[in-house]
This record gives C-alpha cells, structure tokens and sequence, in this order.
C-alpha cells in the first residue's frame, strides 16, 4: 500500500517532489479550489501531512485526519502548528532543525547592511535615472556605519548564534536576551527587551514566537530610538506591528529590515515605501541549498515516522 501524503505549502525542489510523488500518493490541498470539501471527503485516506514553517496546521484540519501519523513541517517555526492536540493524538510534528541557520544568519546581516546602508534607496536613485539629474553628492543622505554597531539579538538559539558569529566579523559587540542566560556563549545576557533596546544600535529578532507576541511595542522602539535599527526574520507577530509603523513613521526609529509581518503576504501600506525600511517577501531560507537540505529532512521525517518509528526531529513525541 502506498502512504498518501497530503502537502499544504509547496517545496520548490523539483527533485524533492520527484521524490515525493515517487514514495507516496501526494494530494495538493494548496491547489484545490474547496479545501474543506476535499478534506470531507479524502481527508480518512491521508497519513502525513507536508506544510511549511509559516502556514502550519491547524487542529481543525488535523481532526479531520484521523490516519495522521506526522506532521512534516518544512521549516523550522512550529508556531502555527497545533503542538498540543498533536501530542494528545500521538502524532510526529517534525522540523527542519539547523538546515536554514546560515541562511537565516546572513539574510539577518543583509537587511541590516541594507537599511543603515541605504542599499536600496541608492539603487533606486541609479535605477530611476536620478544619479545625472542630481550629480551632486549631497543628492543622497549619508548612510549609518554597520562595522561596529552594538547589535542586540531576541533569541539566542541556532540562528541567533549564527547571527553573532556574523557580527564578531564585523566587530560589533553583542548582547541578547532570551527565556534565560546561556553558560555556552560569550556574549552579555540582557534579561529585559527594553534594556536591551537602549543598550542596542540595531535590534534582531531571532526568537520563536510562542507566547512572544508583540512584545517588540513602543516601548522597545523608543528604548532602541532614533539612530536604531530594528531587524526582523523570524516572525511578524514578535513585533506589534502598528507601533512599528507609527515609530517608523515618525522617525522614532532610524529604520528597519524586514522578511516577515503579521499577516503574510499583506504589508502595512505605510511601510511600502519608506526609504528606511527594507523588504522581503519572507525568503530568509529561500535558496537552492538550504531548501534542498529541508526537503530531505522532510523525506527522512515521513520515511520514519511512516516506517512506525519516531522520527529524530520530532517535537511531539
Ligand atoms: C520556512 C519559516 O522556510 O522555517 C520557518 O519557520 O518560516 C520559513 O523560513 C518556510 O515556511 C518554508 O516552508
């Protein structure tokens, strides 16, 4: 008999669908026009579920799975699975734990480099033909230096180490805050955000958003003030969204790099086109390598968990 596999986001490696679609039945939930009707109706056949770290689960969804033996989840974030029901019914929720850190890390210190850098109002300014209209070079605002900004990191997981090994590099001193200090890293816990804010020059959100939501307000962004920068590639709702706009808008904040938001794919409207902030469209693990890498954790946690065994980098069981 062969499994049948329901995946919720795509994988962008055709080889890894190969693959997929060579070992099992694979359903395609995001191409059906009436999802909750095709659940009604083939949701008893289907045996793992392939989703990607930002679109999840929800339980409403696994209780009409009753053959569900794993959740594959293509990322790292499990925030928007359902954890707890998944645990009760025994089911594998697995991620793709240290596949995407490096390049996580590196999209991290480019959206920073980026925003204090001015990288794209600058390309702007050459694209739109304006570099000969305004030859002078008082025509562009100076930039902010990167090499030596005091960084402060939310997070002091895989991804916030692999952000402060970056930072060394650069000599900028590094503090973090996190649920708890950590005896394994050399840099100075700060326990408060907002003390850790006034003691920053840039601020990066590295943290899992479990039970973290908005706690980057105001208050954090007027302690980080003026000249600081705020850094975000984990999760829109670490961050209260309106007063990042409101201080942006203000210039209470100097600017700000962004992959992910609140409710993805929309973007604040006021953020759209602000010289001082930088966008992305939630693509901190989008290359070759580190999405190849994911897919084959994703291929090992099905094999596993479908052969009755539980799977390495399962969270529930
Ligand atoms: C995923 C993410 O790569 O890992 C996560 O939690 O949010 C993303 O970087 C994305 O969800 C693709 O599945």
């Amino acid at each position: 008999m062969q499994h049948e596999v329901l995946q919720i986001s795509p994988i962008l490696i055709p080889a890894i669908n190969e693959q997929l679609n060579a070992r099992y039945t694979v359903h395609r939930l995001y191409e059906q026009a009436d999802k909750d009707a095709w659940l009604r109706t083939h949701g008893s056949r289907i045996h793992a579920v392939v989703t990607g770290g930002h679109t999840g689960i929800q339980e409403a969804v696994m209780a009409q799975l009753p053959q569900l033996q794993v959740v594959a989840v293509n990322g790292v974030g499990t925030d928007a699975v359902d954890l707890a029901y998944a645990r009760a019914r025994g089911i594998h929720v697995t991620g793709t734990f240290g596949a995407l850190t490096e390049d996580v890390a590196d999209l991290a210190i480019g959206l920073l480099i980026a925003s204090c850098r001015s990288i794209c109002s600058g390309h702007r300014f050459v694209q739109d033909g304006q570099w000969p209209l305004h030859p002078l070079p008082s025509a562009i605002p100076l930039a902010r230096r990167f090499s030596g900004m005091r960084l402060g990191i939310v997070g002091m997981g895989r991804v916030g180490r692999a952000i402060a090994t970056r930072a060394a590099a650069f000599g900028c001193p590094v503090r973090y805050t996190d649920l708890q200090a950590m005896a394994d890293v050399p840099y100075t816990f700060v326990a408060d955000l907002v003390a850790l804010a006034a003691q920053s020059d840039a601020l990066i959100l590295a943290a899992a958003a479990e039970n973290a939501e908005g706690i980057v307000n105001a208050a954090v962004l007027d302690a980080l003030g003026p000249d600081g920068f705020l850094v975000n590639i984990a999760r829109g709702k670490l961050v209260h969204e309106a007063d990042l706009v409101a201080a942006l808008t203000a210039g209470r904040i100097a600017g700000a790099g962004l992959d992910v938001f609140v409710d993805e794919p929309h973007v604040p409207p006021a953020l759209l086109h602000m010289d001082r902030v930088v966008l992305q469209a939630h693509r901190a693990s989008a290359t070759w390598e580190t999405r190849t890498a994911m897919g084959e954790m994703v291929l090992q946690s099905l094999a596993t968990a479908l052969a009755g065994e539980r799977p390495a980098m399962s969270l529930t069981t």
